[in-house]
Order: C-alpha cells, then sequence, then structure tokens
C-alpha cells in the first residue's frame, strides 16, 4: 500500500515531521493503526537495522529513524487504546539491565492493553532489584522481560535467578521477547515462555491467563 511505503521511507530517512504526517494522512484513510505500526515503520527500523550493521548508516542517523519512528506509533497508538482497556490480568514488564532499546516493549505493552492486560511499564535498564521490588508491589500474573542485544541477554537470566532467591519464581509466569531471545534460550533460562513479536504475545498470554485464571 503506497500510504505504508511512504510512512516506511520517512522511517527510513529519519524525517520525524513527514513520518507524524504519513500515520496522520494513512489513519485519516481508515488503514488500521497496527497496519500503520508493523507495515510503515517497523518495516522501516527493519531496514534501518540493516543497514546500520552493514556500516552503510551510523548512531545519529540509526537514532533520527528511532525517533520518527516512536512519535509515529504514539500517534497510532492513540487510535488503539481509545476505549479499549480493562484489566484482566497483570503484567509487569521491562527492558532489562544495560539495554535502552525500547520500541518493541511499548507495542508489546499496547497490544496487552488493548486485550485487557494492565501492565505495569518498568521503562528501560531495569535491574533485577527493580522487577523483584515491582513484583513484590504489583503482584503480576506474568512478569515480561524485553531485550534487543546479545550483550544484555544475560540480565533475564539474573531476574529470573533474584526471583528464585526472593522465594516469588512460583508466583508468576516468566514470558521473554526481542530479537536476540529463542524458545531454546527461554528454555535455557528457565523462563516459562518465550514470544516472537507483539501480536503472538497477545495470544499466547489468553491462553496463559485461561491456565492460570481459568478464564
Ligand atoms: Co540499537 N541495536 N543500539 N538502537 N537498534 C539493534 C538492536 C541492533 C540489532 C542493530 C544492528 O546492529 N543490526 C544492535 C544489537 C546487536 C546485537 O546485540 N546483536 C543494536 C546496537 C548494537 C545498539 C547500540 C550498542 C549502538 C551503539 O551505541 N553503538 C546502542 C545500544 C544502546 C543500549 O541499549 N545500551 C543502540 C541504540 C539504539 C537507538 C537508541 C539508536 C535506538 C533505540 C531507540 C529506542 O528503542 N527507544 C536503536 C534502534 C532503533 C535499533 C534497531 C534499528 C531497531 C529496534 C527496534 O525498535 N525494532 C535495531 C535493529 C533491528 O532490530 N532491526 C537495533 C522495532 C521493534 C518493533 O522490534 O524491538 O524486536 P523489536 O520488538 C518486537 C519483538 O522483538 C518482540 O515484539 C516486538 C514487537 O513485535 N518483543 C517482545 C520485544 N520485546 C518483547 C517482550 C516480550 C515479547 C515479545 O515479552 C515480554
Amino acid at each position: 500500500m503506497e500510504e505504508l511505503k511512504s510512512i516506511m521511507d520517512e522511517v527510513i530517512a529519519g524525517n520525524i515531521v513527514e513520518t507524524k504526517e504519513g500515520v496522520l494522512q494513512a489513519l485519516g484513510k481508515g488503514i488500521s493503526p497496527m497496519d500503520v505500526i508493523d507495515k510503515g515503520m517497523v518495516a522501516g527500523l527493519d531496514v534501518v537495522g540493516e543497514q546500520f550493521a552493514a556500516g552503510e548508516i551510523f548512531l545519529p542517523e540509526m537514532m533520527l529513524s528511532a525517533i520518527a519512528a516512536r512519535e509515529g506509533i504514539a500517534i497510532a497508538m492513540e487510535g488503539m487504546q481509545k476505549g479499549q482497556y480493562k484489566p484482566r490480568a497483570t503484567m509487569v514488564l521491562g527492558t532489562v539491565k544495560g539495554d535502552l532499546h525500547d520500541i518493541g516493549k511499548n507495542i508489546v505493552a499496547l497490544f496487552l492493553r488493548s486485550r485487557g492486560f494492565e501492565v505495569v511499564d518498568l521503562g528501560v535498564d531495569v535491574h533485577e532489584e527493580q522487577f523483584i521490588s515491582a513484583v513484590r508491589e504489583h503482584k503480576p500474573d506474568i512478569l515480561g522481560m524485553s531485550c534487543l542485544m546479545t550483550a544484555t541477554m544475560a540480565g533475564m537470566k539474573d531476574v529470573i535467578s533474584a526471583l528464585t532467591e526472593a522465594g516469588l519464581r512460583n508466583t508468576v509466569k516468566v514470558i521473554v521477547g526481542g530479537c536476540p531471545a529463542s524458545q531454546e534460550f527461554a528454555s535455557e533460562i528457565g523462563a516459562d515462555y518465550y514470544s516472537r513479536d507483539a501480536g503472538s504475545t497477545a495470544a499466547l498470554l489468553e491462553e496463559v491467563l485461561t491456565e492460570i485464571k481459568g478464564q
């Protein structure tokens, strides 16, 4: 679709204003916020990631693209959230220590909120002590961790160990995600679930909810 390709191109070019305009135009034409996010901005970020890995662009350019995508996603999210929030279960969510990537985590949070989950978002660079104190305070059904770098994956294992040490491991289901994670990794560190993307996370949590609450 022409509008989505145009949003993707503006994200790749790091054009913040044009990305936001493109999002508004696409939404105005009735394109779903989810398609605008997935097929417009996330598709653009994927290209930017490849360009960065290949040394074709540098960090400042990647940052501009990230800001453009973040701003555009915020606009699309407003459309999705209206009237869709009704807490059914609680998830504490965060990007693990040392990792500042939050675009994917925020999309996961949005999807879950739109399905009626309450999401306590701890933000980025979340250390195990912060996860533990949030679990104590909010008593969530699910603890979700995101990481985008191989260098920060170990932080997920540290959180699970800390949960065990605090005697809290059996009180929550643990789900991990983010591009370097995998089912194999999740099993290795003792997480309950791995999820590949926001859509499958929402679907998976529907099953988890049935399991833990019989809903
Ligand atoms: Co960074 N970065 N970055 N970066 N960045 C990556 C991740 C990288 C793969 C790029 C590359 O080299 N190809 C690479 C990591 C390499 C590796 O470890 N293997 C990388 C690097 C190296 C870095 C820096 C070290 C660069 C530097 O400084 N030299 C630095 C690290 C900073 C830090 O964290 N300490 C850095 C910085 C940045 C920016 C600040 C510029 C920006 C982040 C802005 C922000 O998040 N606020 C940025 C960006 C934008 C990227 C790329 C281009 C895009 C990430 C993204 O947002 N994708 C990325 C390359 C790429 O992934 N293509 C890259 C879109 C997002 C929707 O997808 O996050 O995967 P994703 O989320 C998905 C799924 O993974 C899943 O669902 C989401 C939605 O469908 N998911 C979950 C995620 N969390 C989940 C949790 C769940 C379930 C599913 O359950 C709880």
